[in-house]
């Protein structure tokens, strides 16, 4: 794994020593010799990683984390403290301007490296993340998601640990709102993952009767669980499982004895990111579905349908199984429009949207078209059969008045129909839309409230 890494203290010497592991390792390095160097160098360059000097004259080292924190387009570049201090308050201190993790001076090799490379893996996944909800941005439907303004307050925790003292003083070290959960036992605390949601999982290394690494390997592998932030807590001085937990994906950790305003930090840290993964995946999911969607009905939408109905056709090319089409088309939708207004009009889409939905199989696809005009791929599926599920619909839809909260109270609604069928090879989406839209035409012109099917196959 390759990555941008910037480097930021006031002594010369230090910056070469970290450069020189950094490079060995194959990492870019960009350095800075002060606070602001070090901010301007974050805005110009997008780092991947900040290493970050605490005592630095002018700025100091918290300054600058509060400052790349408060800024929504670098606060999600993880800032690692550099520092001498080894005080759990200086930690605090540093968590609390927003700073990702801590290693002390001097710097040792494996601990850089397994801090480095997990940021940055974690980066990685936010920063694909990012991008996703940028195109969803542009195309104007969510409004971007901050990693400044997600709820920290509420959230679930599940407390894996078995002394029981250790567990309680976490629990006290954390605020009423967020709900604690301890398992003694990790077989008890797998099947509770299975059952519940949780938003942070904090594993104890020193399980007495199994191995908590083996734990959270298993937590990662599980669908549930695989981005679930995990928080070990580890023995002073047990580096080897720290580093053996950051590789297999764990996301933080604490030394014994436990801090608990570190503690408390570290969680807030997690489930921020968390939150804000959160919203970024579902903002990302929204727009998906609204550029698949039509947003008066919800039905699909035109091109997402066509797109669709030519997958279809090139597969029932190989299984020989037809692919059947119904256009539909609103009778005498304009004057409703023009007597009871656009919005009653539009509240009959609705209507007429929900019955053909409620009446079509699962594996059927009901698309909006255009204005009044709907569409319904039937895949695997002969004509007769089609023109079988054309009728019902249309019953469906003439049979009962449509109830309007507004206007007039109810208003009987009719459709024509028009139905067709691939037939052989070389056929096309468009050719079978223009054969059904024959049809259509046909129904039409015939008194409308009609199915009719297209028999001629293709050109
Ligand atoms: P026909 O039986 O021949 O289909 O007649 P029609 O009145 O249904 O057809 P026409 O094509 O003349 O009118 C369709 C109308 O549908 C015109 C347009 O204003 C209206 N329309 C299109 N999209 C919407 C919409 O989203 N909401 C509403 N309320 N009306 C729409
Ligand atoms: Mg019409």
């Amino acid at each position: 794994m390759t990555a941008r890494v910037l480097v930021v203290d006031d002594i010369p010497a230090n910056v070469k020593l970290l450069e020189a592991k950094l490079q060995a390792e194959y990492f870019d390095v960009l350095t800075a010799s002060n606070g602001l160097e070090a901010l301007e160098a974050a805005e110009r360059e997008h780092p991947d990683i900040i290493l970050l000097d605490v005592m630095m004259p002018g700025m100091d080292g918290f300054e600058v984390c509060a400052r790349l924190k408060a800024n929504p387009e670098l606060s999600h570049i993880p800032v690692v403290m550099v520092t001498a201090l080894d005080q759990p308050s200086d930690r605090v201190r540093g968590l609390e301007a927003g700073a990702d993790d801590f290693l002390t001076k001097p710097v040792e090799d494996v601990a850089l490296f397994a801090r480095v490379r997990s940021l940055v893996r974690l980066k990685v996944m936010t920063d694909e993340l990012r991008m996703r909800e940028a195109t969803s941005q542009q195309m104007g439907v969510v409004a971007g998601a901050k990693l400044t303004d997600v709820d920290t307050d509420s959230g679930r925790l599940l407390i894996v640990e078995d002394r029981s003292r250790s567990a309680d003083r976490m629990v006290e070290a954390l605020p009423s709102t967020l709900e604690c959960v301890i398992e003694a036992e990790s077989q008890a605390a797998l099947a509770r993952l299975k059952e519940e949601e949780f938003d942070i999982i904090v594993v104890s290394m020193s399980l007495e009767a199994y191995d908590g690494m083996r734990l959270c390997s298993h937590i990662r592998s599980q669908e549930q669980t695989r981005q679930t932030p995990i928080l070990i807590i580890v023995e002073d001085g047990d580096t080897e499982r720290l580093v053996r937990g950051l590789d297999i994906g764990v996301n933080d950790y604490l030394v014994r004895p436990i801090d608990p305003n570190e503690l408390l930090a570290r969680v807030r840290t997690q489930l921020r990111r968390r939150r804000y993964a959160e919203r970024l995946r579902s903002n990302v999911k929204l727009s998906i579905e609204m550029a698949v969607t039509d947003a008066l009905t919800g039905l699909y939408n035109r091109r997402y349908m066509t797109g669709h109905l030519s997958t279809l056709i090139q597969r029932a090319q190989g299984t020989g199984k037809p692919v059947s089409l119904l256009i539909m088309d609103i009778d005498h939708f304009k004057p409703i429009n023009d007597t009871h207004g656009h919005q009653v009009g539009d509240v009959v889409l609705q209507e007429f949207s929900r019955r053909i939905s409620a009446n079509i199989r699962g594996v059927d696809m009901a698309a909006r078209y255009g204005g009044e005009e709907f569409v319904v791929v039937m895949p695997d599926t002969e004509p007769a059969f089609a023109s079988m599920v054309a009728e019902r619909l249309r019953a469906e839809v003439a049979g009962r008045p449509f109830r309007l909260e507004t206007g007039p109270g109810s208003l009987t609604v009719t459709v024509s129909i028009g139905v067709a069928a691939t037939s052989g090879v070389g056929d096309t989406a468009d050719r079978l839309l223009k054969r059904a839209d024959d049809a259509l035409y046909h129904a039409k012109h015939t008194g409308r409230n009609r199915v009719v099917l297209n028999r001629r196959a293709a050109a």
